[in-house]
């Protein structure tokens, strides 16, 4: 345990003013967003301090309140750790304690953005076609009750009352890894609206932004284990630290609520971020190249019996397998951003999934799988198919988390799976007699998989999971090399 329970404390002055709420204060938006705003008033000024939001849980909350919102960030890369002291947070909200004081706070007009990173399935909405899911309970929770559960449902009620005291909107800013974010979140927003009241929904259509986001750091759990590592290191007790690799990438798109002139936005370039008129190259770079082999290295090194992703591609059959996934199926499938050399970002990607310092479960990863492979796995399949091309590697990697979410690894051991389609994925799989019945049931989920990429799929992936079945990964990736 820590030796000296001395608390962290500000050094950089008084809490800013806040210009933004944060829905979703996870370890990501604290190691990335926060990190590159505090930077961005450091260099230019504003008043954009934050106002975190927890949508669940209180346990953010209660570990940042007794250190006034102070953290630590802790940046580990192959050749050592650099501490950061972050203090950019004002005070945390815990939404289903008091509802009213997060819709207070996003309708206050000195609020000019609210972000988020809220993961996949925290936009209720179905992964296949991008559109609100209104049988969502939570959906129809926030369709018939002014106080709100979800998300989107916290966004339409405090436009709402913004529209209601004359304030212009605040702009939406999703930091979340999906595809085409910005107007993902703008039609879900704008579907939730129109149920609640069509006038509201044409004020957000006229006046709201949703600017696209390509958001990149690599930020593992933090683990207790790494809390009193870093009490013992420093001498200081924080319950709250943050870990990353080095690498950040912020890619924006300028389109923010033009009513606040320029005072719209913190100078995010001042801090490195990339403001664009068009995020989408870099967003199919960054869901193909990085979240599409995280999450095929994470079903394939978890059924290999590898705890991280680290671990992972230190296992020779599995780095070969990752670097012909990049050069043989997913560069071939997008053009990428104006001047980046794509092969030179693999090799870096390669670097970065190797950091030694960042210990990111194979496990963490592959969550929420059925809101995750449609951006970063299907769409690179279904353009491949349509070019004429095979995707032996990202087929096998469908079939492993076919394996997965059936429940059972390989040595027959149960998997504990977190997604909120598990328990549907599983009686489905452990429904069908034998493998053919297994992958079709699982590619009935529409959800998921459409129809027509379903029915091209099916041999291949039948084959490949008879294969992992029968062989193992390392003699299945073996023949595919
Ligand atoms: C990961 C991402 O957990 C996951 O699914 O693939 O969180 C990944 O680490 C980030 O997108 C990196 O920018």
């Amino acid at each position: 345990m820590h030796a000296d329970p001395a608390r962290l404390e500000r050094q950089k002055g008084p809490a800013p003013r806040a210009g933004i709420v944060h829905l979703g204060l996870g370890a990501f938006f604290r190691a990335f967003g926060a990190v590159y705003i505090e930077e961005a008033m450091e260099k230019s000024g504003g008043n954009w301090g934050i106002i975190g939001v927890s949508l669940k849980s209180p346990s953010t909350r209660d570990r940042l309140a007794p250190q006034d919102f102070v953290y630590t960030a802790q940046e580990l890369g192959p050749d050592g750790a650099k501490l950061h002291q972050v203090e950019i947070i004002r005070e945390v909200l815990v939404a289903p304690e008091n509802p009213d004081a997060v819709l207070a706070a996003m309708s206050d007009r000195d609020i000019r953005i609210v972000s988020l990173t809220v993961t996949e399935k925290g936009y209720c909405h179905d992964p296949a076609t991008g559109r609100l899911n209104s049988t969502h309970p939570d959906i129809r929770h926030d369709i018939a009750a002014s106080r709100p559960v979800s998300a989107p449902g916290y966004l339409v009620r405090a436009l709402q009352q913004r529209k209601a005291a004359g304030l212009p909107p605040f702009t939406v800013l999703t930091c979340d890894n999906l595809p085409d974010n910005g107007r993902l979140v703008k039609g879900i927003v704008l579907d939730l609206a129109r149920e609640i009241d069509p006038e509201l929904a044409d004020w957000i259509m006229a006046e709201g932004r949703f600017p696209a986001t390509m958001v990149d750091r690599i930020v593992p759990a933090t683990k207790p284990e790494d809390v009193d590592a870093l009490a013992e290191k420093t001498g200081r007790f924080d319950a709250a630290p943050v870990l990353h690799e080095p690498f950040r990438q912020w890619v924006v798109e300028d389109d923010f609520v033009p009513a606040y002139g320029e005072e719209a936005r913190p100078d995010l370039a001042a801090a490195g971020a990339e403001l664009v008129a068009n995020v989408t190259p870099y967003e199919h770079m960054k869901l193909r190249m990085l979240n599409g082999t995280h999450s095929s290295l994470a079903y394939l090194g978890y059924l290999a019996g590898h705890e991280t992703i680290a671990e992972t591609v230190a296992d020779p059959v599995l780095a070969t397998f990752v670097k012909r996934l990049w050069r043989d199926e997913i560069i071939p499938s997008f053009t990428p951003p104006d001047g980046v050399d794509i092969h030179g970002y693999a090799d870096a990607l390669f670097s970065r999934f190797a950091n030694p310092g960042i210990r990111h479960r194979t496990w963490q990863i592959a969550m929420d799988g059925s809101q995750k492979l449609p951006q970063r796995i299907l769409g690179t399949l279904r353009d491949n198919q349509a070019a004429g091309r095979t995707s032996p590697g990202l087929v096998t990697a469908v079939a492993a988390w076919m394996i997965y979410a059936g429940g059972t690894d390989l040595t027959g051991a149960p998997i504990d799976v977190r997604d909120p389609l598990a328990g549907r994925l599983k009686s489905l799989s452990d429904g069908a007699p034998d493998t053919e019945g297994k992958v079709s049931a699982l590619l009935g989920v529409t959800d998921i998989f459409d129809a027509e990429l379903a029915e091209t799929l099916r041999p291949a992936l039948t084959d490949a999971y008879a294969r992992l079945k029968a062989e193992g990964v390392h003699k299945t990736l073996e023949a595919l090399a």
